[in-house]
């Protein structure tokens, strides 16, 4: 094999490892070993600048200086979402449903307390990311999700693809940065939260490679295009596209079974390895979900609901906001 054929090959290998190791959490291959082809595909490519692509696994470390975040339009409005704060609030959400829709489930999934994400692919491969910024309008982040090593360069799909998701910082990744700001005399981070949002507009995508970032995806955006029906089948398909998804979520029938499943995530939140503020609650029919619509802001298929902790929080903010 020549070096630009190695090249090739080892790029397809690297990013195989990096899928099992992290998406799937399975490694085929030891670290040291994977450490070895990395070292070798950088000093090949090194040796072929000739041979360049952003998308290559070496450039997922390397990382790129950019002079400003380019606006992008998003295909469809990236929706935020409403909120309810107890049983009774997610009973008359359930109930508002039934009155329109027969043979209601829902699909209970953990609200992450980050920041929400749109990703592209054309032909089988990464072309941008775009944070949610107005919902219509969003910023080209693509150089600092590149160095999140869940997020695949390249799918098993050739059609256009959009998913949506939510990048956060896990608590592993926090507790080791904020230890680093108080070894260099820096100011700490408050919270996960704004120490994803500040790696995620930062200029040196180095300087976010090393924050150790990671995503969840939850929303096929043209889930249509594929025949897909549910909110289930579309995790599925996410999934089996190597997009990492949360198996942390219930197909629900009725606001029993919805609290039941909350409370069962809330006792273990704590020992989860990244922030939940609450549980999103959405309708698993898509065909229903175009038909109820969205208001200007927020859907009316799906609300989220807080956690008591972050209740005082958000509804201190809203006095706030409201004075
Ligand atoms: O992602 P962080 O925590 O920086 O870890 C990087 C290390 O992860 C690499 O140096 C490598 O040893 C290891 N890794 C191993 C595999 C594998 O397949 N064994 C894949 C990707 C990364």
């Amino acid at each position: 094999m020549n070096e630009e054929n190695r090249i090739l090959f080892l790029r397809k290998e690297l990013e195989k490892y990096s899928i099992e190791y992290y998406v799937y959490d399975n490694p085929s291959v030891s670290d040291q070993e994977y450490d070895r082809l990395m070292q070798e595909l950088m000093t090949l490519e090194e040796k072929h600048p000739e041979m360049y692509d952003a998308n290559s696994p070496s450039q997922r470390i390397i990382g790129q200086v950019l002079e400003g975040f380019e606006k992008v339009r998003h295909d469809s409005q990236m929706l935020s979402l409403g909120n309810v704060f107890n049983y009774e609030e997610i009973e008359e959400f359930v109930n508002r449903i039934q009155g329109s829709v027969k043979d209601v489930e829902f699909v209970v999934e953990c609200k992450y307390d980050g920041l929400a994400m749109s990703l592209i692919y054309e032909n089988g491969s990464f072309v941008r990311a775009v944070t949610r910024g107005d919902g219509l309008v969003g910023e080209d982040v693509s150089a600092n999700i590149k160095t999140i090593q869940s997020i695949p360069m390249h799918i098993p799909e050739r059609r256009h693809v959009e998913v949506r998701g939510e990048v956060y910082m896990p608590k592993k990744s926090f507790e080791e940065l904020n230890e680093r700001q108080k070894k260099n005399n820096q100011a700490l981070f408050a919270n996960p939260r704004n120490a994803a949002a500040g790696s995620i507009r930062q200029l040196d995508s180095g300087v976010c490679a090393s924050r150790k970032l990671d995503a969840y995806w939850y929303y096929f955006q043209n889930a249509q295009d594929f025949g897909i029906l549910t909110q289930q089948e579309a995790l599925d398909r996410m999934r089996s596209l190597n997009f990492k998804v949360n198996p942390l979520y219930k197909v629900c029938k009725n606001t029993k079974e919805i609290w039941e499943f909350i409370q069962s995530i809330q006792e273990k939140r704590n020992d989860l390895p990244y922030e939940i503020d609450g549980m999103v609650i959405k309708l698993n029919s898509l065909s229903d979900q175009r038909t109820l619509g969205s208001t200007a802001k927020v859907p009316r298929y799906a609300t989220a609901y807080k956690f008591p902790a972050e209740r005082v929080q958000t509804r201190l903010l809203d006095i706030v906001i409201t004075v």
